[in-house]
């Protein structure tokens, strides 16, 4: 059984800002991120594109030549990149969309930054490039046409599987916000379009526990069908508490029997044997102070890791005596007596 080996983006440890108040924690630089990520435990570095390559006006090989120094300091301190994913929802060129913006020199745009993506990526020495299409959908339901938009996405995986031969793209579902009506909300959606690529076998998914809950879905569930296919090259922990804005809390604090059974699909597939991490995208409360501003990923790793202890207790005759006999009653007191540590 491999460990279970854990990531995060340096976005995970963030100044507390959100939409209705600025930032109240100091902005930590990058390279002390990435050695209290190796102090915590953690075993690999989520990227955006220009996390590792702030300057988008860099030349191809400036850019590359900064990728290197990131790819030197992450050696330093023993971690790993896990993925790039090109931020398309943060430029002026993406407010309509990425791949799909209305555009043509918008949607071109959002190309150039998936490329640039790759050549990032394959400098730290990954081939995951991670897509969660943030504004790929409208505002405003007919200003785009919903096949358009579909054939937009088919085109954009291509080019970067054509871009980059090795490159796999691991789509990251969300169902809205900050667009309202996305195009391709769910994990089925992801793989639909992946099946149309010149390669299906190299696109896949990233679960995220919340995105789940906001598409209505259950998480254990999405990972669950991704694992049966084959797909699931990583995934993002957290937690949200029902369906309003993406909260990303820490792991388990929601809804400890999901998470409990996030775990428990991941460890009976033994998720992890090819190589995926365990991400945890989550973010500290603005409440938080800055000296224990890496609490909530301590947190959350550390109820992954007491979860796993509990899914091992998991007495599977139990279970099969318990669905034998229909008794559901039963079979689930066990479980929250499991969770509560009275058996
Ligand atoms: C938004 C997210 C994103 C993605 C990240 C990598 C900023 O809901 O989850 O976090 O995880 O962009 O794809
Ligand atoms: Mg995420």
């Amino acid at each position: 059984m491999a460990k279970f080996r854990f990531t995060a983006g340096p976005w995970n440890v963030h100044e507390g800002n959100e939409t209705f108040g600025p930032g109240n924690r100091k902005s930590i630089p990058f390279e002390e991120k990435v050695a209290k990520f190796a102090e915590i435990g953690l075993s690999a570095v989520q990227f955006h594109d220009d996390d590792a390559v702030p300057d988008l006006s860099l030349n191809e090989k400036q850019t590359l030549d900064y990728a290197k120094d990131v790819k030197a300091l992450l050696d330093k301190h023993g971690l790993a990149a896990e993925f790039v994913a090109p931020r398309l929802w943060f430029d002026y060129h993406t407010n309509d969309g990425g791949f799909t913006a209305s555009l043509k020199e918008d949607r071109e745009y959002a190309l150039w930054r998936a490329r640039r993506s790759c050549d990032i990526a394959k400098v730290l020495g990954t081939d995951k490039i991670v897509l969660w299409l943030a504004r790929e959908g409208t505002l405003c339901a007919e200003s785009k046409s919903p096949v358009e938009m579909t054939r937009n996405l088919i085109d954009a995986f291509n080019h970067i599987l054509t871009y980059r031969e090795d490159a796999r793209i691991l789509v990251e579902p969300k169902p809205n916000e900050p667009i309202d009506r996305s195009i391709s909300g769910t994990a089925g959606h992801a793989l639909a379009i992946g099946a149309q690529t010149v390669d299906p076998s190299r696109v896949g998914l990233c679960i995220e526990t919340a995105h789940s809950v906001l598409a209505g879905l259950d998480p254990a569930n999405d990972m669950g069908f991704a694992l049966a296919l084959g797909k699931l090259w990583s995934v993002h922990l957290n937690d949200q508490n029902g369906c309003r804005y993406d909260q990303d809390k820490s792991f388990g604090v929601e809804n400890l029997r999901n998470a409990f059974n996030q775990v428990k699909v991941l460890y009976e597939n033994n998720y992890g044997e090819n190589g995926e991490y365990v991400g945890l995208d989550v973010k500290a409360m603005r409440t938080q102070k800055d000296d224990d501003c890496y609490r909530h990923l301590i947190n959350s790793k550390r109820t992954f890791e007491l979860l796993l202890e509990k899914v091992k207790k998991f007495d599977y005759e139990f279970q099969k005596e318990c669905v034998r006999t229909q008794n559901f009653e039963k079979l689930e007191m066990y479980v929250l007596e499991l969770l509560m540590g009275v058996n």
